[in-house]
């Protein structure tokens, strides 16, 4: 067991937490002895403090991932899927303190902490199962000169980058799939949550990981860190997570060296209520769509469309429901919504619903924040097209709805955006929910649901929302390179 300074030590008895880095095996401190201080969104309370690496740290990490490399590609994918397996396992004998660590590091409440625990485990169950599975292909050239042999190998050290919001998840959506692929990796969590990342990894370890095979960076300057991992010659792949903004600069990064990229960017998603759908159906999806997470979700609903004959009693309901939300510490037991991430979150949240108000729109719940870095649940309406809330990702508990006449106008409002990452739909008619599904440019439809994700799914985006696919097999391509032999017999 590590030592962990703050109020850490008492809450997290019993599981594991190291605070230094993961290099090739071995917990270090960052070469500078340089820490990097956690705190709880929800007081301010410092948790603890990790290894605070720079960039000679990151070419440690990769020398890490190198090491391994060949001996992990070299592996058995049995081997590969029973160490994912136990991980499985143990992250579901450990899930009570994994959600409790979460919902300290990120704020967000200790039911959306145990959903994602059990939503991370699953990765590794799914990609245990998976990476046993993976085919090749045999074909005959057209002309009938040769074979065709199509098998696919890892691609090799991969870059994964994580954000804060789901600190647990998107490291296991991203970690399982490397290793059932039989890739090494460089994992580098968000400043804001880098106990969850530290714990996953203290946990694989348990599981038997080889040493290299998972190595994990923490840091509070991510610009030259990672610019290190991704300009070293032996890195091949980069996995991001984040917003569009830091994903554009990673992108023009391995451009530089031809990197291959799987980019989960950020969403605008709409949640489209047509008038002949169960409204209370559509209030409940609502919820799930908007409140998880606080609404800190790439997923989060972000713009409401809702049919005139149902736009009042939609309302209605969503105000009596976000009003009955229950905010506090995450940690509280009776809290459903948490804090936001930092003290930024909030002034960005405040300054979008100023920006709707100011150009028109009503707040008939909420609309001011709240203490520290609390933001109350809040819903505007009459929201006129120009508000940058339609066009920006929220990150926080906030419903903008727009009333709308005629099918074919909210589909062109709801394709007006450069993100295409889900989109949500309620309609009591199937056959017109799938045509206007075909219609809405996203990587996902919600079709009367308010949850897209699923382990066994292929979660991205089109558009500015990403590149490439994460969950499925689709995700575990990600990591691989086809190899073609061409030969005669
Ligand atoms: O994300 P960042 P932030 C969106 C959301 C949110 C906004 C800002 O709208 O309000 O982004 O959040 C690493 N080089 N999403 O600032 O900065 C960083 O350390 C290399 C959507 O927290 O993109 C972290 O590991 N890496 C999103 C990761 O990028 C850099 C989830 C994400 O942080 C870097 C999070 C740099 N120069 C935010 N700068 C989603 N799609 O779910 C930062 N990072």
């Amino acid at each position: 067991m590590t030592v962990l300074d703050g109020v850490l030590r008492p809450v997290v008895d019993t599981i594991e937490v190291p605070t230094d880095l993961l290099v090739g095996g071995v917990w270090r401190p960052a070469a500078s002895g340089r820490r990097l201080e956690v705190s709880d969104p929800a007081t301010g309370t410092v948790l603890a403090s990790v290894a605070d690496a720079d960039p000679h740290d990151a070419v440690a990490a990769v020398d890490g991932a190198a090491a391994a490399a060949a001996h992990w590609a070299a592996t058995s994918p049995r081997e590969r899927s029973d160490l994912l397996m136990r991980a499985f396992a143990l992250m579901h004998e450990r899930s009570e303190e994994l959600a409790l660590l979460i919902s300290l590091e990120n704020g967000k409440s200790l039911a959306d902490a145990r959903a994602e625990v059990g939503y991370a485990a699953e990765f590794f169950r799914w990609y245990a199962e998976e990476g046993v599975r993976l085919r090749g292909q045999v074909g005959m050239a057209p002309s009938g000169a040769n074979r065709l042999l199509v098998t696919y190998q890892p691609v090799g050290i991969s870059v994964l980058i994580t954000p804060w919001n789901f600190p647990a998840a998107m490291a296991t959506r991203k970690i399982a799939p490397a290793l059932a692929a039989g890739c090494t990796a460089v994992l580098k969590p968000a400043e804001e949550t880098p106990l969850t990342a530290l714990a996953v990894a203290a946990l694989l370890q348990e599981a038997g990981l080889p040493p290299g095979v998972v190595n994990v960076v923490t840091t509070s300057e991510p610009g030259p860190v990672v610019e290190a991992m991704l300009s070293d010659r032996r890195t091949r792949m980069l996995s991001f997570t984040g917003s569009t903004e830091v994903g554009r600069l990673l992108l023009r990064t391995a451009a530089d060296h031809v990197l291959k990229c799987a980019m989960e960017l950020g969403g605008n998603a709409p949640f489209v209520v047509l008038a002949d759908a169960d409204v209370e159906a559509a209030l409940e999806g609502a919820m799930v769509a908007k409140m998880r997470n606080g609404g800190q979700a790439c997923t989060a609903a972000n713009r409401f469309f809702v049919a005139a004959p149902v736009h009042d009693a939609f309302v209605e309901g969503l105000v009596a429901r976000m009003s009955a939300v229950r905010v506090g510490p995450g940690t509280d037991e009776s809290a459903q919504c948490g804090p936001l991430i930092n003290a930024e979150a909030v002034a960005k949240v405040d300054s979008l619903v100023r920006d709707a108000i100011a150009k028109g729109a009503r707040a008939v719940l909420g609309g001011q924040p709240g203490e520290g870095c609390f933001y109350p649940p809040t819903v505007l309406v009459d929201v006129p097209p120009d508000a940058r809330l339609l066009h920006e990702e929220i990150f926080g508990p906030v419903a903008p709805v727009v009333r709308f006449e005629q099918e074919e106008d909210v589909l062109e409002q709801v394709n007006d955006t450069e993100y295409g990452l889900v989109s949500y739909l309620y309609t009591a008619d199937l056959a017109r929910g799938l045509r206007l599904s075909e219609g809405i440019h996203s990587g996902m439809v919600g079709l009367n649901r308010g949850l897209v994700s699923d382990p066994a799914a292929p979660f991205g985006g089109t558009k500015q929302s990403g590149l490439g696919r994460e969950g499925s097999t689709e995700g575990l391509l990600e990591f691989m390179e086809a190899q073609y032999v061409a030969t005669s017999w």
